[in-house]
């Protein structure tokens, strides 16, 4: 049901702050664009944001990459996401019990918690993860993703595990704000939950090492879900990174009017 609806009116049937900011700001911006900014440099990292900021919604970051990282990458991103209206996710896709994942995002060098607007997790651990990083990330008005699924080849997050994911989901409603995930699941009274799709590519199909790229219509209006993620699409291989972003946020806009006006 909630595929049909529009971010806007989506925003209103969240608790959680930032569940309810995001999907007022996609539907400000016009974008469910989610930049994947997989950079080991700092510099190279700012310069991106700063380019594709206009088009995204969402940057999404994998900070434990940055050679140089440093509080001041932390400030100028946040700065960024100020500057262009977007949100960070780190992309950091929690996999322990709830005791070490609450110290690992809350302190440590990264502080996830408190410049990411968003992480994500596996369920691997059981429930217990999310009650860790929940007792950190609700006082912060922080959210997350579960990972139900991913997008690479002979992924072991399918079928009985993806079931079992949303239904603790379902349980930490006012944290768990969406899924990662490659198909909108179906959706039981009083759920909208936000699904958010990497494996997103217009001109290549693989990359040879699992990973497995779907256009963004395939995934916007075919499977229902809500962000497309994408990464080297936009920057890989020499492309102009803002003329790439702003053909991949019209994709998947248009996806998206054309999936509510159905
Ligand atoms: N990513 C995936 N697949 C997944 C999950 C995360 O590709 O199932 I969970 C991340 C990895 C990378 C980005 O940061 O999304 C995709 O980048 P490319 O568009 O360059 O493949």
């Amino acid at each position: 049901m909630s595929a049909s609806l529009s971010y806007l009116e989506r925003s209103k049937l969240h608790s959680n702050p930032t569940a309810k900011a995001f999907l007022e700001l996609m539907e400000r911006k016009k974008s469910n664009l989610s930049v994947a900014a997989d950079l080991n440099k700092k510099a190279a990292l700012i310069e991106l944001a700063d380019k594709v900021g206009p088009y995204i919604c969402l940057l999404k970051t994998h900070i434990d990459v940055v050679e140089d990282f440093d509080q001041d990458l932390v400030d100028q991103l946040t700065a960024l996401a100020k500057k262009h209206d977007f949100m960070i996710f780190e992309d950091r896709k929690f996999a322990d019990i709830g005791n070490t994942v609450k110290l690992q995002y809350g302190s440590g060098i990264y502080k996830i918690a408190s410049w990411s607007d968003i992480t994500n997790a596996h369920m691997v651990p059981g429930e217990g993860i999310v009650q860790g990083l929940r007792e950190v990330g609700l006082p912060l008005n922080r959210a997350m993703l579960l990972l139900a699924e991913m997008s690479s080849a002979g992924t072991l997050a399918k079928g009985d595990y993806t079931v079992k994911t949303v239904e603790v989901a379902r349980k930490y409603k006012d944290f768990v704000v969406g899924f990662i995930a490659m198909e909108r699941y179906a959706d039981k009274e009083g759920d909208d939950f936000i699904y958010m799709t990497p494996g997103v590519g217009m001109d290549q199909t693989s990359d040879g090492m699992g990973q497995q790229w779907k256009h963004p219509r395939e995934v916007v209006f075919d499977r229902g879900c809500d962000v497309i993620i994408v990464g080297r699409g936009i920057y890989g291989g020499g492309r102009d990174a803002a003329k790439e972003a702003k053909r991949y946020q019209e994709a998947g806009w248009n996806a998206y009017v054309e999936r509510i006006s159905k």
